[in-house]
């Protein structure tokens, strides 16, 4: 009886701990580029946008997600929590001049209920 019910059980707590999770998303930075450029978060659900493997040096800031000022350099992985409390599409753009197409550097990020 045990081994039939213990896959089911450890499942069951699985999807349990997996609906408590935040999101997260990586995301590298690069020279004029987010990897992914476009990201979905859902309202009041924490997520964490983990920065990883960035080239050059960015710096994003965004008042609407609660996001503080953040350096974005080489060699050090950035997570940054957020916990998007209103739907929208937010446009999260580099603020140091990276590149020749610098411009152009963005993320966007969906917030769905
Ligand atoms: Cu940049």
């Amino acid at each position: 009886m045990f081994p039939v019910l213990l896959p089911i059980v450890l499942a069951t707590a699985y999807a349990m701990v997996a609906d408590n999770a935040p999101d997260a998303v990586t995301i590298t930075a690069v020279p004029s580029t987010f990897t992914p450029s476009s990201i979905t978060l859902h309202r009041g659900v924490p997520a964490k946008l983990i920065f990883s493997h960035t080239e050059g040096v960015h710096e994003i800031e965004s008042d609407e997600l609660g996001i503080p000022k953040t350096i974005l350099a080489p060699g050090k992985d950035v997570t940054i929590d957020v916990t998007p409390d209103k739907d929208g599409v937010y446009t999260l753009r580099c603020e140091i001049v990276c590149g020749p197409d610098h411009d152009k550097m963005a993320l966007t990020v969906h917030v769905e209920g």
